[in-house]
């Protein structure tokens, strides 16, 4: 039975993943780690323990592991890629060095490790279509060096010290619960708040812009496999390539006009941003990801828009946003 830490328990990923593990393995099996000024609230908090966990702090996530006797931790401390490019120094503090600590504590208590990585590990020197699992890995962006920093640390760990590190690149992922925050992906989200207040979407990104997305269920579902995946099956550890679907925004607007016909989209490009994303793959191959775990994504283009749009419109009939 496992006991869990999660690093980053409020965050877009955290929020849904706590409360998932926590159906799974028990309520209080799972501790919400958190930061001031992040504070876990309602169900997050209700069902089960929260405990501060800043990443920065390993006496403070020492005292944790102790006191709950965890055995797997779940990494999620990070910035986003748009955010780390005007905060390099913050990102790498969480990202990196925070890692460390994640890593060394694993290593003296035999914790398991999750830490996800990004298609933001690969760069514009990487092959963009069908992008293999062991490639190029020239990122441009201070976001993508710590996540190729964070895939060797954790290769180390589990080589040299045998800590079970295990990890996906997530591509952008794609939720209707906790909003991102600063990451380059972001507009397949913010499309569909616009779409159901206002009927039309300024696209930061232009059109063309292909990149690997996946709905939030697919990749609650790849965290949890993965740490349960069979040991002895995986070749690869750090990180394996996962994806769902690959779209640009006019693939993304026409399947929204499909719902609602008016919807219309407008291109306001953001520099910053449009270079990340034509740094990074047009879609990804993850084959090895389906071989070596399972993975088999279950959410497409379609049926996740049919879902977003349908759970927006009741947030939005009950002005909730
Ligand atoms: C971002 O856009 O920064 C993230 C990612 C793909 O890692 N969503």
């Amino acid at each position: 039975m496992k006991n869990i830490l999660i690093i980053g328990a409020t965050g877009q990923i955290g929020s849904e993943l706590t409360l998932k593990l926590r159906r799974i393995y028990g309520g209080d099996r799972v501790v919400a780690g958190y930061i001031v000024g992040c504070e876990p609230k309602g169900e997050l908090l209700e069902s089960g323990p929260a405990e501060l966990a800043d990443i920065s702090n390993a006496q403070q996530l020492a005292e944790i592991i102790k006191k709950y006797k965890i055995d797997t931790i779940y990494n999620l401390a990070a910035l986003l890629s748009a955010v780390a490019e005007s905060k390099p120094m913050l990102a790498w503090r969480i990202g990196v060095d925070g890692l460390l600590n994640v890593l060394e504590l694993a290593r003296e208590h035999k914790c398991a490790v999750f830490t996800p990585s990004s298609i933001g590990a690969f760069g514009p020197s990487t092959p963009a279509d069908k992008t293999p699992q062991d490639t190029i890995q020239r990122p441009q962006t201070i976001y993508g060096i710590s996540k190729v920093a964070d895939e060797l640390l954790s290769d180390y760990y589990y080589k040299k010290y045998g800590v079970d590190t295990r990890s996906v690149r997530y591509p952008g992922l794609i939720s209707n619960v906790t909003p991102p925050g600063g990451g380059t992906t972001d507009y397949a989200v913010d499309i569909y708040y616009s779409a159901v207040k206002s009927g039309t979407f300024e696209c930061p990104l232009k059109a063309g812009t292909f990149m690997d997305m996946m709905y939030m269920p697919d990749a609650l579902d790849a965290a949890v496999n993965i740490m349960e995946a069979d040991p002895a099956k995986l070749k690869h550890r750090n990180a394996f390539n996962i994806t769902a679907m690959s779209f640009d925004p006019e693939i993304l607007a026409a399947e929204i006009r499909k719902h609602i016909p008016s919807f219309s989209i407008e291109y306001k490009l953001e520099t910053m941003r449009q270079a990340i994303a034509d740094s990074w793959p047009n879609s990804l191959d993850d084959s090895c990801a389906r071989e070596e775990w399972g993975w088999n994504p279950r959410w497409n283009l379609e049926n996740m828009t049919e879902d977003m749009l349908k759970v927006i419109e009741e947030k939005h009939k009950k002005g909730l946003i």
